[in-house]
């Protein structure tokens, strides 16, 4: 199949990278948003996302006019859904911005169309949803028009490189659909492209990133155990991953972000009884933001009420600025509830306004005030700061690195005591 011109529904942190790489790859791409600021600020060229060579890139294809922005999808070869797929508090997906997108599709939909549903979806969503919707238009699925599912798979801070580079896996709702998806992709995707039916294409993007919840779960029950024993859980954890067999994560402070600490829902929704171990890891994690609580009023010598934290980074993992679901927001919260007094500092996102949170858009006021230092998130900025500088610009000298990232004696020789998670120093 051919393709010259694709809509791709959702601009966020997959349908926009995706949108300019199509464009970047001599495509004519719409990119639709519902929200408004979105598409006004994309028409005047101002990107809302943070990620590498994003910027640079729909820069250059708004300007060479192979991009255009939207409020509505418009007739195309193919389209492209890529909105969000959150949960309801009772943790069941939230599939209205998949409903909306596919009945905003269905009245350009014409015979020959090609519709990929990239957005997380629970099992059954492109079949049982997306093509009843589509086929309001009167065309028939499988005889009209084609329809695939094609998870994402990319990291945040590597998106465009990844989009490239990695597999693809595109479920058809039938074979023919599959082959159209692949014609698609390979317009841009240099990695392998597997090709397979719609519900195991859904279903293999939430294996995924269960299994790399349930591998985080058991490295954080291990800093519990270890911080109950009395012993080093990154020594531990690096001794045992000697092993040629045994590759165990890192502990932190928890699991965030807007993939892997929803995507397991999904499975349990499909089926809660089949499932006690996902939603056992999905719960060990969120408590870990607790655990984080206990060791930071230990560091503190007990009450937190009127101490003043200065806390060291707010988004949900590393080097991103995304602070969708982040687990030290969660703790800044906690401590916050606790009686401490909190100035919280995210250096890729300075700022970031967050109800009742005192966040700075600088190291030195974060810190300037603190009698404790608490340490959230392994960025590359904080992992340079040296110690002798940083003594000079606060009073405190208690540190609770939940990330192992200060690990170096020097810290000790500048004055600091660090206490780590997972380490229980008496
Ligand atoms: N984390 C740990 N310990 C670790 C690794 C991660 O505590 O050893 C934490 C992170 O700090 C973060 C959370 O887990 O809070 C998730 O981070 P991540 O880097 O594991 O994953 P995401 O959510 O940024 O991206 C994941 C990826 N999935 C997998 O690695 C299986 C990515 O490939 C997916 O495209 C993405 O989810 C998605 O969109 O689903």
């Amino acid at each position: 199949m051919n393709f010259e011109k694709v809509c791709v529904i959702g601009l966020g942190y997959i349908g926009l990278p995706t949108a300019a790489t199509l464009a970047a790859h001599s495509l004519q791409v719409t990119g639709v948003d519902t929200n408004a600021h979105v598409v006004s600020n994309l028409q005047n060229g101002q990107v809302h996302i943070r990620e590498g060579g994003l910027n640079a890139l729909v820069q250059s294809v708004l300007e060479a006019g192979r991009l255009t922005i939207r409020s509505a999808p418009e007739k195309a070869d193919a389209f492209i859904i890529a909105v969000p797929t959150p949960f309801y508090e009772d943790k069941r997906a939230d599939l209205s911005a998949v409903m909306r997108a596919t009945e905003a599709i269905a009245p350009v939909l014409a015979p020959g169309n090609l519709v990929v549903l990239e957005s997380t979806s629970p099992p059954g969503t492109t079949r049982n949803l997306v093509v009843p919707i589509l086929e309001r238009s009167g065309l028939k699925a499988g005889r009209d028009f084609y329809v695939a599912y094609s998870p994402e798979r990319v990291l945040p801070g590597q998106i465009l490189r990844e989009l490239v580079e990695n597999a693809r896996v595109i479920g058809g709702i039938d074979a023919a659909s599959a082959e159209a998806g692949c014609d698609l992709y390979r317009i841009f995707v240099k990695g392998e492209i597997i090709l397979t039916d719609c519900t195991t294409a859904e279903m293999v993007k939430l294996m995924e990133n269960t299994s790399r919840d349930i591998n985080i779960a058991i490295a954080n029950e291990f800093s519990r155990l270890a911080d109950h024993l009395g012993i080093d859980i990154w020594e531990a954890v690096k001794i045992a991953n000697l092993h040629p067999r045994v590759n165990i994560l890192q502990p932190g402070p928890g699991v965030g972000g807007h993939c892997i600490s929803v995507d397991p829902w999904f499975l349990v929704e499909a089926a809660p009884h089949l499932t006690p171990l996902i939603r056992t890891a999905r719960q060990v994690n969120d408590a870990q933001p607790r655990f984080v609580l206990q060791i930071i009023e230990r560091a503190a010598g007990g009450s937190l009420a009127g101490m003043r934290i200065g806390i060291l980074g707010l988004s949900y993992k590393p080097n991103v600025d995304d602070l969708r679901e982040s687990p030290a927001i969660q703790i800044a919260y906690l401590l916050k509830e606790a009686g401490a007094v909190i100035t919280a500092y995210e250096p890729n996102c300075p700022a970031a306004v967050l109800e009742g949170l005192n966040t700075v858009s600088a190291l030195q006021p974060a810190v300037q005030n603190a009698e404790l230092l608490v340490l959230l998130v392994a960025h590359e900025t904080f992992r340079q700061l040296q110690p002798q500088e940083l003594v000079q610009l606060t009073p405190a000298r208690a540190v609770v690195d939940c990330v192992h990232l200060w690990n170096h004696p020097s810290w000790q020789q500048a004055g600091f005591t660090v206490h780590f998670l997972g380490v229980r120093k008496e």
